[in-house]
C-alpha cells in the first residue's frame, strides 16, 4: 500500500516510493549560485527543526565531489516574473539525493516549502526535535493561479513587524506568494512618511473611546491603541519577503476610510476637525478633490512604492461615501470641468491620477471592487469582495480580478454557529465552505483570474493570536484551493490531509482553531 503522504496544498502531480532518505547522508546543498540565499534560508531551517548542518555549496551537474547532495538547480527557460510558470518545480527525492529544480528562483522557494512539509512536523520547531528524514518521491507541481494572498490589517489593530514576518513564513509554507498589507484606514495610518510627521504623530494614534461597530452591546472594552511601521521596519519587511519569494502588496486606502489621514491634515478634506476614528464602520469623510489632497496622497504612494519594489500598489477606494462630495463646490467644479455624468466620477478621477503615477513608477494598480462604479483604466486589476456580478462587470470592462469574495474569504468571520466562538464582526465561513469552493468555476475565463486572497480584517482581531486563530487553519485550505487544479483537489479532499497538517501548525506555534469546534481561551 502506498505511504500516506498529506501535503497542503496537495502537489499537482506526486509519486511515492517505498522507502526513505535520511538527510544525515548528504554532504551539502549544492546551488546554482543565484539560489545560493535560498539554500541558506533551507540550510538554516534544517538546522533549527533537526540539528543537521548542510553547508551551501556551488552546485554543478555532478555535485561536489564525494558525496550525495540536496540540489537546487535552475533548468530550461526562465519564465516572466509572476506567472505560474515562474513557481513550477520539479521535486526528486531518491536514495542518491534530492533534486530541486525550476526554471525560475520563485520555483526553487515553491520546492522548498513542500520539502519542509515532507519532513517530519517538528522539524518545523524552533529547536531539533525530529529526524531528517523525507519520504521517497517525486513530486511536478504547478500552481493554478498566479495571486494566492493574504490580507493583513494591521491599521484597525496594529500588528507589530516580528508577526508580519512570521506570517510571511507561513504564506511561504503554504506556497501562497502574496501578503497584502492593509496599511490605512480610518481608525489608523500605520506606516512613517518622513515628509509627513503629523501622519504618524497623530494619524497611528487613537483614543480610547467606546467601541462600537454596528452593534454598541459587543462588549469590547474600550482601549487606547496605536503603533506604526518605521522605514526601516518596511525594509526589513520588504527584504524579507523577497528573499522568500513572498510578494508585499501595500495599501493606502484613499479617497475614503481616511479619517487617520484627515486627523492629522484636516485641510485635505472638507469637514470639520474629527480625531482618529475610535469606532468602526464606514465614515462620510473623504478627501477633498483638490491639487493639495492628491500631492499628497501620490506623495504617500511614491513613498511606499519605493519601499516595496513589488509589481503592484493597492489603491483601496472602497465604501467610498459620495455624501461629502454631493455638496463641495470643490467637487461641483471639478465635475463640471470634467464633464462629469455623476458624483463617482470623482473618485474615478482620483482612481486615474493614482492609476497614471503609479504606472510611471512601474507600477500596477489594483483597488477594491468600489473603483468599478465610476469606471477606472482597465490596466488597473479589480479585488472583488462583493458579489460574482462584479466579477463578471470587471471582465466585461477588461480588468484582470483578484477574487476575494466576503463569503468565502474573510476570516475575520465567524467559523461556526456555535455560541462559544470567539466575537466576531459577522457573517459566517466554514471551513467547509472554503475547501468546497472553485474561485474560477466554468464559464469564467480563469486567464484574467489573477488570483485568490484570504481577508483578516481586524475590528475584532485585536491582536496577533486572535488573528491566528482566525486565519488558521482556514488559510492552509484556501492555499490549497489556490494552488491546486479541481480534479486534483477531488481526487485527495483537502479536509481529509487536514489532521496530519494541524500537527505541522502546533509545531510552528500557531494558535489554531481546533477543528472539532471553538476552545476560546478567553
Ligand atoms: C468591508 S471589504 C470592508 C472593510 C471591513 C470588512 C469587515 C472592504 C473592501 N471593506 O472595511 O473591515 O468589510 O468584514
Amino acid at each position: 500500500m502506498q505511504r500516506r503522504i498529506s501535503l497542503i496544498p496537495q502537489p499537482q502531480q506526486l509519486t511515492a516510493a517505498d522507502g526513505d532518505l535520511d538527510l544525515r547522508l548528504l554532504s551539502a546543498i549544492a546551488a546554482d549560485p543565484e539560489l545560493h540565499a535560498l539554500g541558506w534560508l533551507l540550510s538554516d531551517q534544517l538546522n533549527r527543526g533537526t540539528g543537521l548542518r548542510l553547508p551551501v555549496v556551488q552546485g554543478t551537474a555532478e555535485g561536489p565531489a564525494g558525496g550525495r547532495v540536496l540540489r537546487l538547480a535552475l533548468a530550461g527557460e526562465r519564465p516572466a516574473d509572476f506567472t505560474t510558470a515562474a513557481e513550477a518545480y520539479r521535486l526528486d527525492v531518491a536514495p542518491d539525493g534530492v533534486d530541486l529544480t525550476a526554471a525560475h528562483p520563485a520555483g526553487i522557494a515553491r520546492g522548498i516549502a513542500t520539502l519542509r512539509q515532507l519532513l517530519p512536523a517538528d522539524s518545523l520547531r524552533e529547536a531539533p526535535a525530529a529526524e531528517p528524514v523525507v519520504p521517497l518521491v517525486s513530486i511536478v507541481d504547478e500552481p493554478r493561479l498566479r495571486w494566492r494572498g493574504v490580507m493583513l490589517d494591521v491599521a484597525r489593530h496594529f500588528q507589530p513587524k516580528d508577526f508580519v514576518l512570521k506570517m510571511i513564513d507561513r504564506a511561504w509554507l503554504h506556497r501562497l506568494n502574496v501578503v497584502h498589507l492593509h496599511l490605512t484606514d480610518d481608525q489608523g495610518w500605520r506606516f512613517e512618511v518622513p515628509t509627513r510627521p503629523r501622519l504618524t504623530e497623530i494619524g497611528s494614534w487613537r483614543a480610547a473611546t467606546k467601541i462600537g461597530h454596528a452593534r454598541s452591546d459587543d462588549g469590547y472594552e474600550p482601549t487606547p491603541h496605536g503603533g506604526f511601521f518605521s522605514v526601516s521596519d518596511l525594509r526589513e519587511i520588504a527584504s524579507y519577503a523577497r528573499e522568500r519569494h513572498v510578494m508585499i502588496v501595500p495599501e493606502i486606502n484613499l479617497p475614503g476610510h481616511a479619517r487617520a489621514v484627515l486627523a492629522a491634515y484636516p485641510e485635505l478634506g472638507a469637514g470639520q476637525d474629527k480625531p482618529v476614528c475610535p469606532t468602526f464602520g464606514v465614515f462620510e469623510e473623504v478627501l477633498e478633490p483638490t491639487q493639495a489632497a492628491l500631492d499628497f496622497a501620490l506623495e504617500a504612494y511614491t513613498a511606499i512604492g519605493e519601499v516595496f519594489d513589488g509589481p503592484f500598489v493597492h489603491i483601496g477606494g472602497d465604501e467610498v461615501p459620495m455624501t461629502q462630495w454631493e455638496s463641495s463646490p470643490v467637487a461641483r467644479a471639478l465635475m463640471e470641468r470634467e464633464g462629469m455624468a455623476d458624483v463617482h466620477g470623482v473618485q474615478a478621477w482620483f482612481t486615474r491620477v493614482f492609476c497614471e503615477h503609479l504606472a510611471a513608477m512601474g507600477k500596477r494598480v489594483i483597488g477594491w471592487d468600489e473603483i468599478l462604479d465610476g469606471g477606472a483604466p482597465p490596466e488597473a486589476a479589480v479585488q472583488v469582495w462583493r458579489t460574482q456580478a462584479y466579477v463578471e462587470k470587471a471582465l466585461e470592462a477588461g480588468h484582470e480580478v483578484l477574487v476575494s469574495p466576503q463569503t468565502h474569504v474573510y476570516f475575520d468571520h465567524y467559523e461556526s454557529d456555535d455560541p462559544r466562538e470567539p466575537l466576531r464582526i459577522h457573517g459566517l465561513t466554514p471551513i467547509e465552505k472554503v475547501a468546497a469552493w472553485d474561485p474560477a468555476p466554468p464559464g469564467i475565463d480563469e486567464s484574467r483570474i489573477l488570483g485568490v486572497q484570504a481577508q483578516l480584517w481586524s475590528e475584532y482581531l485585536p491582536n496577533p493570536r486572535d488573528v491566528e486563530y482566525a486565519a488558521f487553519p482556514r488559510l492552509a485550505v484556501l492555499a490549497e484551493v489556490a494552488w491546486t487544479n479541481v480534479a486534483v483537489r477531488e481526487a485527495d479532499p483537502v479536509l481529509e490531509r487536514l489532521p496530519a497538517h494541524l500537527e505541522r501548525l502546533h509545531a510552528m506555534g500557531i494558535g489554531y482553531r481546533p477543528l472539532e469546534g471553538p476552545k476560546p481561551w478567553q
